[in-house]
């Protein structure tokens, strides 16, 4: 008899419930669960290929040890017995900070990894901690922080309500959304249509979401803030803002209004490809209408002037008053570890950056992170502070960060190497150890980040839909034995003691809270009641009864607690966002900051660009994503592969024309840091002057153990961008709008 079992999607930031069918270990289909309170049956081609992630053979089931040379396979014991004999020595001779962490994408989709990397990373105590936060969201976070006082409290919009949908530099008809998780953006997008409400997309590509879009403006990649500039400019000028409620809650109009005053649209026109009657037409629209929302991602992050762009967006929702309104911009309140429902409502100490600067570029802090594209320069150069050894946890940087060739190179140099992956890839292939995680089926599901995103307010857990194989270990656990080596307890570490120790540590921070519901209460009692939870269930359950809707141990029956969760496994709804406006800030003075110091010195930067002209015969690079893929990882199931060629350079017919280059032609693509060859798909959907080619790929080096992605490797577009290009005051990685030359090949 087929079972049934549910499990949330941890592939990307929609976190779609789906039903699995099962035939004893063997999952014949996965469908997408109607019942699921927040995704209501939605999935997409990659859910469904979950299957083929537990079966695929490459994926690492063994933890591999270098051994002359080669990675081979080795037992748990003698993986972390190899750790231990040469991870300590190299902090113990060269300091903290010559051990390395980079965290990637997935390490915030499991739960194991999300809670238990912090544990590790506070026992390392290094300053060189890396991760894809900063080729990826840290402008939107950076901005958000200033704004509002937390990094994570983002404003999504309030898709099911809005009259108008501005997006910016995102295609969430592929991507099914980010820092916004919204699954069925197609469903949504199509009601809001239905309704005689208009979508906007501003791309220098006519991307899927494009198309089915009520207008689409082609934009030069890296204007977004001057084009966004020129829309505050409008609105001040013909008298057309209405921040309404907000008014009370706002401080920095004057100062904006004077940042703003020289971005005419006739000025920054030509600068973004725009028609000044466009951008003024575009703020009229804004205006007038009822209830509207400005989003904007990976195409105003990745890039010259992401936070900039980031911020901008966010003083429109606030300018037209749609901010923390039904149909406008919205916050969540997430049921667990959201910041900002932590501690006193309405006020805070706000964000700090720069608490320390990288050694060779002296790149500012963000959000206790350095840029990755610092990371090779960091191995590279000798002296104190030098990056010797590095930890991957769950990441691909050599295919997903700046000027990959060089990463790649550095990591070869390095003294030292652990990955925890689940594949041997283009990075972990130079590990001297990788440790494999297991498949999503053998792991639960919570997600501690994306509902704080959510489109709607909800609490779901899965709990492993199989039971792990004999020889496998949980990532939580691998974490806890790492902590264990690196705080010189070694690899007989008591695990049992020391995840009593983390749980612990937490309890003590809730019962000295005096807004948590179990203020006051002995820790010792606390953990009485998560007993006989551990891991990451037992830190789930205590954030749980201590958020927002919490069971407060006994405090409030009726909460929401693990349990109930449990008791409700296609999740519980926790309704339609409502307004949290002023509770939710967490700055010192108690205000939406809308012009930020730093924010408004970087205005400088951007007004300096106005006197830029673009043009002497490059084009400038963008990325794409494609529905069935995911960054670098997903290319080795077959379900997900085949079919056309997916990483082409698109480029516009007269671009290709007056260079001679050809429909399914070769051409060598070059920028300042690397060339590569690429395959021509001469497109229509292109704004002229402009190239797109996807990330991710690159399959073809020696080393890894990816069969089905080797067959159809495609080109690494990283091994073009510049890890000198940094969106300044957030240490992001321009990904977009890269300057480059193409030529072709005969
Ligand atoms: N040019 C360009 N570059 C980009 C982008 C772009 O748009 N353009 N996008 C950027 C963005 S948004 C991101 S998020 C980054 C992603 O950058 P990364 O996070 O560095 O890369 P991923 O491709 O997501 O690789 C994830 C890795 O995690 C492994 N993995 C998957 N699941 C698990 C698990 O459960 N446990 C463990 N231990 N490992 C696991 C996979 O095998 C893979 O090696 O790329 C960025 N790079
Ligand atoms: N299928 C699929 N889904 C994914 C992923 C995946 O790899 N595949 N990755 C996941 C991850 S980690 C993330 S972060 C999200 C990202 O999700 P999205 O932000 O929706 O990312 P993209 O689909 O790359 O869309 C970015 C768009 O920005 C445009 N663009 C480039 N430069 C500029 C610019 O300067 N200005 C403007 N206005 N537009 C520009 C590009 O042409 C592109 O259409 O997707 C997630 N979901
Ligand atoms: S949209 Fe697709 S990949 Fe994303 S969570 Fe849903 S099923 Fe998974
Ligand atoms: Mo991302």
């Amino acid at each position: 008899m087929p079972e049934t079992r549910l499990r949330i999607c941890p592939f990307c930031e929609a976190t779609c419930g789906l039903t699995l069918e099962l035939n004893g270990r063997q999952v014949t289909s996965v469908r997408g669960d109607d019942d699921d309170v927040f995704s209501k049956g939605f999935l997409c081609p990659k859910g469904a290929a979950l299957v083929e992630l537990d079966g695929d053979p490459d994926r690492l089931r063994r933890p591999l040890v270098r051994r002359d040379g080669r990675l081979v396979e080795t037992t748990w014991d003698e993986a972390f017995a190899e750790i231990e004999r040469r991870l300590p020595a190299i902090a113990q001779q060269h300091g903290k900070d010559a051990i390395a962490v980079y965290l990637g994408n997935p390490s915030v989709h499991n739960v194991g990894l999300a809670l238990y990397g912090q544990v590790f990373l506070r026992a390392l105590r290094t300053s060189n901690v890396y991760s894809a936060s900063t080729v990826d969201q840290i402008p939107k976070q950076l901005a958000s922080g200033l704004m509002y006082g937390t990094y994570t409290t983002v404003a999504v919009p309030d898709i099911d309500r809005t009259d108008l949908l501005l997006i910016f530099g995102a295609d969430p008809m592929s991507s099914n959304g980010s820092l916004w998780t919204v699954p069925d953006f197609p469903g949504r997008l199509r009601a809001l249509q239905r309704r005689g409400g208009r979508c906007l997309v501003f791309d220098p590509r006519r991307s899927r979401t494009a198309e089915v879009a009520d207008r689409h403006y082609f934009v030069r990649p890296g204007s977004d803030a001057q084009l966004l500039m020129a829309l505050v400019h409008t609105l001040f000028a013909e008298d057309l803002v209405r921040p309404g409620k907000l008014l009370e809650h706002v401080d920095g109009f004057a100062a904006l209004r004077a940042a703003a005053a020289d971005f005419t649209p006739e000025l920054v026109a030509p600068i973004c490809g725009m028609a000044a009657d466009d951008i003024v037409a575009i703020a009229r629209q804004l205006a007038a209408a009822p209830r509207a929302a400005l989003y904007g991602r990976i195409g105003t992050c990745t890039q010259e002037f992401g936070t900039l762009a980031s911020w901008l967006i966010d003083v429109l929702n606030v300018l037209t008053g749609n901010l923390d309104r039904p149909g406008g911009a919205m916050f969540p309140k997430s049921a667990a570890y959201a910041a900002n429902t932590h501690g006193e409502p309405g006020v805070g100490s706000g964000i700090r950056i720069g608490r320390r600067h990288s050694r060779v570029r002296q790149a500012p802090e963000v959000m206790g992170e350095l840029p990755v594209a610092c990371l090779a320069e960091e191995i590279e150069t000798p002296g104190v502070g030098q990056v010797r050894a590095l930890v991957t946890i769950a990441g691909n940087p050599v295919l997903s960060t700046p000027n990959g060739a060089r990463l790649s190179r550095a990591l070869e140099s390095l003294e030292f190497m652990v990955s925890l992956d689940i594949y041997l890839n283009e990075t972990s292939r130079h590990a001297d150890v990788v440790l494999p995680g297991m498949t999503p089926l053998e792991t639960s599901h919570f997600d501690a980040i994306f509902p704080q995103f959510g489109y709607r307010n909800a609490a779901r857990y899965s709990p492993p839909v199989l039971p792990p194989p004999a020889q496998a270990q949980a990532e939580w656990q691998s974490l806890l034995r790492l902590t264990g080596i690196i705080t010189g307890q070694g690899v007989q570490a008591d695990l049992d003691g020391l995840d009593d120790f983390v749980a612990m540590t937490q309890i003590q921070r809730a019962v000295g809270d005096t807004r948590s519901p179990v203020y006051g209460r002995k820790a010792a009692e606390i953990l009485e009641c998560l007993t006989p939870r551990r891991g990451p269930e037992r830190l789930i359950d205590l954030a749980l009864q201590c958020g927002p809707y919490g069971a407060g141990f006994g405090a409030n029956p009726a909460g929401v607690s693990l349990r109930l969760l449990e008791e409700n496994p296609h999740g519980i709804d926790l309704g339609e966002l409502t307004p949290r406006l002023p509770e939710l800030l967490r700055t010192p003075s108690g205000k939406i900051e809308l012009a930020p110091q730093l924010l408004l010195a970087d205005v400088e930067r951007l007004r300096r660009s106005l006197e830029a002209r673009h043009g002497n015969g490059r084009l400038q690079l963008v990325g794409r994503r494609h529905l069935r893929s995911n960054n670098s990882w997903l290319h080795n199931l077959p379900r997900l592969s085949g079919g056309r060629p997916r990483c082409t350079l698109l480029i516009h017919p007269l671009d290709a024309a007056e260079r001679g280059l050809v429909d399914g032609g070769k051409a060598s693509l070059r920028s300042r840091v690397g060339e590569v060859e690429v395959d021509v798909e001469i497109s229509e959907a292109m704004m002229p002057g402009v190239v797109s080619l996807p990330h991710g790929w690159g399959h073809d080096v020696e080393g890894t153990r990816l069969q089905v992605a080797a067959r159809s490797p495609g080109v690494n577009s990283n091994r073009l961008s510049d890890e000198a290009a940094l969106d300044v005051v957030s240490g992001n990685a321009v990904l977009n709008g890269i300057p480059v030359e193409i030529a072709t090949i005969r």
